[in-house]
């Protein structure tokens, strides 16, 4: 009699529990098709092959107000010589030209204002129906530097606009909105890269702090700061970059 009542409770708990495993996976399994589906768009890695960015101070635009200056030039690697195009023309430095990652647009640095400004523009030559769009607007500090991180929303740079006169890594919307710093202390930081993953965004780059250029991670909104590297003076680690998981 005890040995069937046991069975009984037992039969009776187990069934409520089965169906909330049914219930709990079904759920988990919703969710991963949400989360899935909430991807940004633009993430395009892995993908193709596409055109090159870089910078160099020439000149090969008509109509360019001066030759000696930095420029922005794109080229296909698989004919450099006859897809080789100007997409900056003007008379002052533009640099650090960094893809987004749908490959639509081109961050850069440029001293077009006489101050260095984060600039985004489409991967054609400037004029009219393409005007490079200025995201710092800070005229008071050097902004430089920038990074998107892989789901194309945000960028990453560098500013001198802290209160310490040093460069600090800073975290804006891709549209200009929303420039936080991540960093404020009296060394540079400096190199700022994302990593590829855009659920846990995390940003690797260089400081000074500990007196040495070292390599440190950190969240994307300036928490967890933590060094990754020890070597001593005075060798300096430099431009970390992210690889995507294999
Ligand atoms: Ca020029
Ligand atoms: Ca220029
Ligand atoms: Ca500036
Ligand atoms: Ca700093």
């Amino acid at each position: 009699m005890t040995k069937s009542i046991a069975a009984v409770s037992v039969t009776r708990a187990t069934k409520p529990l089965a169906f909330g495993f049914v219930l709990a996976a079904a759920f988990v399994a919703v969710m991963l098709v949400l989360v899935a589906g909430m991807r940004p768009a633009e993430a395009a890695f892995p993908g193709s092959n596409g055109k090159i960015v870089f910078w160099a101070a020439r000149s090969i635009a008509s109509g360019d107000p001066s030759t000696t200056d930095t420029e922005i030039f794109s080229m296909d690697p698989g004919n450099p010589i006859g897809t080789l195009t100007q997409l900056t023309v003007n008379d002052e430095q533009d640099f650090n030209p960094a893809w987004s990652p749908n490959g639509k647009k081109i961050a850069f640095t440029s001293f077009r204002t006489d101050n260095y400004e984060i600039y985004t523009m489409k991967p054609t030559p400037e004029g009219r129906t393409n005007r490079p769009v200025n995201l710092t607007r800070n005229p008071s500090a050097h902004d430089s530097d920038p990074n998107w991180s892989l789901g194309g929303a945000r960028i990453a740079f560098t500013s001198r606009r802290g209160i310490s006169g040093d460069f600090e890594i800073y975290n804006t919307a891709a549209n200009g909105t929303e420039q936080n710093p991540l960093t404020e202390n009296t060394a540079n930081d400096l190199n700022p890269a994302w990593s590829p993953d855009v659920q846990n965004q995390k940003i690797t780059f260089r400081s000074d702090r500990d007196g040495n250029g070292e390599i440190y991670v950190m969240d994307s909104d300036g928490t967890d700061q933590t060094r990754l590297t020890t070597s001593s003076a005075p060798a300096h680690e430099n431009n970390p970059d992210w690889q995507p998981g294999l």
